[in-house]
């Protein structure tokens, strides 16, 4: 056993003969610690998930992978968390899959609105699309570890939408590609605009609308800060865990299976989170006054053909990487 004292002293040694910490661990077989950076914040069912996915793989391996997790972009920002990883900077993170469009639109298969819009939609285009996915990132020595999505789509408001109309010149809060496209699609106005930034953009101002989850205005306490959310359940778009090859390829072969059977366990229980969510927190947002109601006749029709340009639009640009996932998705439903 190393003994504190000797490990400090092996530290200063270390330090002496300007060896890294990574490769100090190795010599000196200690426990591997790995930062895993998330944007989300504490409250977020995501978040408590992967908490327990650290907790699972640190008792399976006693101890020798510690994983810490970073919530709400403390440790690195959602825009820098794919290239950090990459570039190992830290070994894994967490960042919502659809954030990648701009790389490859396969990614954000899972945000075209009305594609898959409930939880078993959902499951049979992840089946379809995981592994063109995971070799994409493999390409850039990524392993893709899990995904889990959040829960549908909605619309939040200051008021009540009874038509597209009444969305048009609202200055919206976008987090991807998609919802960028749906506010402009509507006459909206889109802005960027990261979680933990979402009350302050509503108290300046700089934003009055947005498109995201029962979870992610029941945790950012929407009641605060506006009053209706429309059901409208566009999409579930995912957060992915990503982990850079090099990293888990260190790790000896027990320890790898052991984050392998976590991953494989915390998908399964994400998506239970996930779908338990929906209810939970919807009837938060009731329980604190927000007016909850699901889109009018003549809004569900705006909506449904915003989603029609978008579907082909994403299909137009995904081309046969596309198509071969929409058809693994028809056959997954059939
Ligand atoms: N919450 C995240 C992504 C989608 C969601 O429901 C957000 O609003 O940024």
């Amino acid at each position: 056993m190393t003994s504190r004292y000797s490990k400090l002293s092996l530290l200063t040694t270390a330090a002496a003969l300007g060896i890294g910490l990574a490769g100090l661990s190795t010599t000196a077989q200690a426990a591997t610690e790995w930062d895993m950076p998330t944007p989300y914040g504490d409250r977020t069912f995501h978040t408590v998930n992967i908490r327990e996915f650290a907790d699972d793989v640190r008792e399976a391996t006693d101890g020798e992978l510690d994983i810490t997790v970073h919530s709400n972009g403390s440790l690195i920002g959602h825009a820098e968390i794919k290239n950090s990883v990459r570039r190992g900077i830290v070994p894994i993170g967490e960042l919502i899959m659809s954030r990648l469009a701009n790389e490859n639109p396969i990614f954000e298969v899972d945000s075209v609105p009305y594609l898959a819009s409930s939880y078993d939609d959902a499951w049979s285009l992840w089946e379809a699309s995981r592994d063109i996915i995971a070799e994409e990132l493999e390409q850039q020595g990524l392993r893709l570890l899990f995904a889990v999505p959040w829960p549908p789509q909605g619309i939040y408001t200051n008021k009540a939408i009874e038509t597209g109309d009444d969305l048009e010149n609202l200055s919206m809060r976008a987090y991807n590609t998609a919802s960028e496209r749906i506010a402009q699609l509507t006459g909206a106005v889109p802005t960027q605009v990261e979680v933990p930034d979402i009350p302050t953009a509503f108290s300046t101002g700089r934003v009055e609308a947005m498109i995201t989850s029962p979870a992610t205005g029941a945790d950012t306490k929407a009641w605060d800060y506006l009053s209706h959310f429309n059901h409208a359940q566009l999409w579930l778009p995912k957060n992915m865990i990503i982990v850079s090859e090099k990293a888990f390829s260190r790790l000896d072969e027990a320890t790898q299976q052991a984050v392998l059977d976590a991953a494989a366990e915390a998908e399964t229980r994400g998506w239970d989170m996930s779908r338990q969510e929906t209810d939970d927190a919807i009837a938060v947002l009731e329980e604190n006054g927000i007016v909850v109601s699901e889109p009018s006749e003549e809004l569900a029709e705006t909506l449904r053909k915003v989603g029609e340009t978008m579907t082909d639009e994403w299909v137009e640009s995904a081309g046969e990487q596309g198509q071969t996932i929409l058809d693994a998705y028809e056959n997954n439903r059939e």
